[in-house]
């Protein structure tokens, strides 16, 4: 009778246990496997998963069976006496050797695909991924195309949301309620909190090269859809690569506990098709004259257009390109109305700045001032350029931003929420570097 209720126990057991493993295994597994991924190696990196996966399925269901199986059936209540016996050969070297030969199982498979993925020859284009706390920073090397790429300012506001306003101090220990957590779903599109300004554009079927460092503590590069985990060191360089095969949108999260808002800096693939990626690339190296890289790029755009076209059109691009060109370089010297450094500074501030001062310039007295009416926003301008190149106690450095991000933020910050101290060039911000 008690046989029959342990029967019945192990029947429900296995097939909860062998619904679970075929959920797993398919691809609606509602998110609790690995994904299979878009390119050629995250397949295969998910098929070596799924083997090692029924390895230890099967290791399993034979260890503990057998486990099970000796302890009910030879319980001491039957009247069974342990047997005493040690120093079986045969067992031993069985025990040493099964465990042997499945780890080689698993191990030459593994290599196989290990090997591909450090094999970065031959590649059709590189990207340098650079860590920040806490944002990205993608650079097309030789493409002189290069930018930050962080948490959309949707996301980041409604993060310092309590529904009512802005978190401080013991507000960011507020329990949400079903409702708030619901709203927050619908946040930033769907979706919250793994949404940037600036995605990273990749053409499909294409070999992309990633080298993959940090400016300042260790972060890691992560986006399953395309199998990529590489550490961003400070000092060193990663490298990886990835060949994705199909265009969408592939999420990931910086995967190094790398700070304070180590849980902010998401990040965002875009795969294109050649020719749109191409398209956008255009379009990236004829904007932003802010990209230090601009006037590299330029004159090799110039040299390019009479080569190529040698008609009737070419005087016209020779005559139109060093008039697009010339622009870009001198960017840093030329003067911004207040008005576009205004503008630009919103943008600069919010992404960089708004965490710890604050939306409304209020910041989070004691530990992090207000700008409103701060001495230094009100006094000197090299003064405000100086702390905010290169940070002051908990304040970081922000070296990294361009002249004209940098004329921008401050501009916003002297002429914000009351203040009126007037505009700051990009060449002030050059001559202060
Ligand atoms: C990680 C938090 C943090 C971020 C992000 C941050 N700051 Fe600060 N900021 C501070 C702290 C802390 C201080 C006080 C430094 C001190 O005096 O020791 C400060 C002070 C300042 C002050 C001087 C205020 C005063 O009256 O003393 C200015 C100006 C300033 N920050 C500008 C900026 C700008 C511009 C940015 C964005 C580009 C920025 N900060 C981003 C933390 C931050
Ligand atoms: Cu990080």
């Amino acid at each position: 009778m008690k046989m029959g209720r342990l029967a019945r126990i192990a029947a429900g057991t296995s097939l909860a246990l062998a619904t679970f493993v075929a959920q797993a295994y398919t691809e609606t597994s509602g998110g609790y496997n690995l994904p299979t991924g878009v390119t050629d190696l995250s397949k295969e990196v998910h098929s070596l998963h799924m083997l090692i996966f029924w390895i230890c399925v099967a290791i399993g269901t034979v260890v503990f069976g057998l486990m099970i199986y000796s302890i009910v059936k030879h319980r001491k209540s039957k009247g069974h006496k342990p047997a005493d016996f040690h120093e079986s050969t045969t067992v031993e070297i069985l025990w040493t050797a099964a465990p042997f030969i499945i780890l080689i199982g698993m191990a030459i498979p593994a290599a196989g695909t290990l090997i591909k993925m450090e094999d970065t020859r031959n590649a059709d284009m590189t990207v340098k991924i650079t860590g920040y706390q806490w944002k990205w920073e993608y650079e097309y090397l030789g493409e002189g195309v290069k930018y930050y790429s962080t948490l959309t300012a949707e996301s980041n506001a409604a993060r310092q949301h309590d529904g009512n306003g802005l978190l401080s101090g013991a507000a960011w220990a507020k329990t949400f309620s079903k409702a708030e957590l619901e709203k927050l779903k619908n946040v930033d599109g769907g979706n919250y909190l793994v949404n940037v300004d600036n995605e990273l554009v990749l053409p499909v079927g294409k070999k992309v090269r990633f080298l993959i460092t940090s400016n300042d503590v260790i972060h890691a590069w992560w986006v399953p859809e395309i199998a990529v985990k590489k550490d961003a060191i400070p000092g060193y360089v990663n490298e990886t690569w990835a060949k994705i095969n199909t265009p969408g949108v592939y999420r990931g999260v910086c995967a190094e506990l790398c700070g304070r808002d180590h849980g902010f800096m998401p990040i965002v693939v875009r795969a294109l098709p050649e020719a749109e990626y191409n398209a956008w690339l255009a379009k990236q190296k004829g904007g932003e004259p802010a990209t230090a890289a601009a006037p590299v790029a330029a004159p090799n755009e110039v040299a390019a257009a009479p080569a190529t076209t040698a008609t009737d059109a070419a005087p016209v691009e020779v005559a139109a390109a060093p008039a697009a060109a010339a622009p870009a370089a001198p960017a840093a010297a030329k003067d911004l109305s207040k008005d576009e450094l205004m503008k630009k500074g919103e943008q600069v501030y919010t992404a960089n700045c708004a965490a710890c001062h604050q939306p409304t310039g209020k910041g989070m007295p004691p530990n992090f001032p207000a700008l409103v009416g701060s001495k230094v926003v009100k006094g000197a301008p090299a003064e405000h350029i100086k702390q905010t190149l290169n940070g002051k106690g908990m304040m970081p450095p922000f070296k990294h931003l361009s002249d004209l991000d940098v004329a921008a933020v401050v501009t916003y910050q002297r002429n914000s929420w009351g203040n009126s101290s007037g505009v700051v060039q990009p060449a002030a911000v050059a001559a202060a570097r």
